[in-house]
């Protein structure tokens, strides 16, 4: 396959290095260091991006944007292939290019709350810098990602259609989702009376997802193909998930996960610094809320995997997603818990 693909760029094969890279559960992604430079080389994955080219395109009108309006904001667009590609469509799949930017790092967990801050700040700064774009000019790349009442639906059918044993052994956690049906509700709210606007949202701000220096400040933010309209609460909401907690999704002992309120003034303290004048307050109002939508609907897309036979997040041993959704509903409890502190921190 890099055969194929490397020689389309210029890159002879065998004089190069190519590793796996990253730890993402959708994208195949590889590092290729020829002797001149580095090369991020990535597969997207078309069984859940139906439209690669649409994805393209977006890329580019971004780029288009910023390298315009913001000339010094680092956007990191795939590179062009010798016939002037940014997007190859090959037997073996769709594949793209993009630079490795000398002098960066990720972090692959938040153990400081300096780093919570500066992602916040990155992905906040990314919807404030794209703020005067107009956000209908973009696809949306994965149709209801993060519509919450059509993921509620699919997870009461996967309840419906799941195979018995798999059904009984998630009981409790069914449970522990219809109880807490009132974050499904609030976001019907939202939706229905289009009480927040749709802005240019990343959609999945995991920590990994930010480019550091080496002073450890942020560069820029990375994996832009969900990149489409949204809501802020889709961002603010991934970051508490995945930053307030040392452990992540993987983490079995659940004992182990607490919330650390502090990390969720960092990301309120970096998102604000950039967004706090372009937000509604009707938006702010809802920034505890984000919160419970990204953790909630996690927990529901794990477990409707798990009871439809991990068709989408696979599996690497027996009962992987139903864990994953165990321990994010945990965290959803410790989260609800923390509530009446988390509105101290930021005086809401
Ligand atoms: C997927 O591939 P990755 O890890 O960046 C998923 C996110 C989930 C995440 C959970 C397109 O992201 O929505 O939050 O797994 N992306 C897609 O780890 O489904
Ligand atoms: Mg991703």
């Amino acid at each position: 396959m890099f055969n194929k693909i490397l020689p389309l760029y210029g890159i002879d094969p065998s004089a190069c290095e190519v590793k796996a890279f990253g730890d993402g559960l959708i994208n195949h992604t590889w590092l290729v260091n020829t002797v001149s430079a580095g090369y991020i080389l990535q597969q997207l994955n078309q069984f859940v991006f139906k439209r690669p080219f649409d994805i393209d395109q977006n890329l580019s009108l971004l780029k288009e944007y910023l390298d315009q309006e913001y000339p010094e904001y680092l956007f990191i667009a795939p590179v062009k292939d010798l016939s002037g590609n940014s997007l190859n469509q090959t037997s073996d799949g769709y594949f793209r290019m993009f630079p490795f930017v000398e002098n960066s790092h990720t972090v692959n967990v938040v153990d400081q709350k300096d780093e919570a801050y500066e992602a916040a700040r990155q992905f906040g700064k990314f919807s404030r810098l794209l703020s005067g774009f107009d956000v209908k000019q973009l696809h949306t790349t994965l149709p209801d990602f993060h519509n919450l009442i059509l993921r509620y639906r699919q997870f009461l059918s996967a309840c419906e259609h799941a195979e018995a044993d798999r059904k009984e052994k998630a009981s409790a956690l069914i449970s522990y989702i219809l109880e807490n049906k009132d974050i499904v509700e609030t976001f019907e709210r939202i939706f229905e009376n289009n009480e927040i606007p749709l802005r240019v949202i990343h959609h999945d701000t995991k920590i990994s997802n930010v480019l550091f220096d080496a002073q450890n400040k942020g560069i820029c933010v990375i994996d832009l193909d969900t990149v489409m309209p949204g809501y802020f609460i889709s961002d603010v909401g991934d970051m508490i998930r995945t930053y307030i907690c040392a452990l992540s999704e993987e983490e079995t002992d659940m004992s182990r996960i607490v919330i650390r309120e502090e990390f969720f003034k960092a990301i309120y303290d970096g998102y604000m610094e950039e967004m706090g004048t372009t937000l509604t307050e009707t938006e702010k109002s809802y920034f505890i809320y984000a919160g419970k939508f990204l953790i909630y609907m996690q927990a529901l897309r794990f477990l409707a995997d798990y009871l439809q036979n991990d068709v989408y997040y696979g599996s690497k041993y027996e009962g992987h997603n139903f864990y994953r959704a165990e321990n994010q509903l945990i965290l959803l409890k410790r989260y609800l818990e923390s509530e009446k502190n988390l509105k101290e921190l930021i005086g809401a």
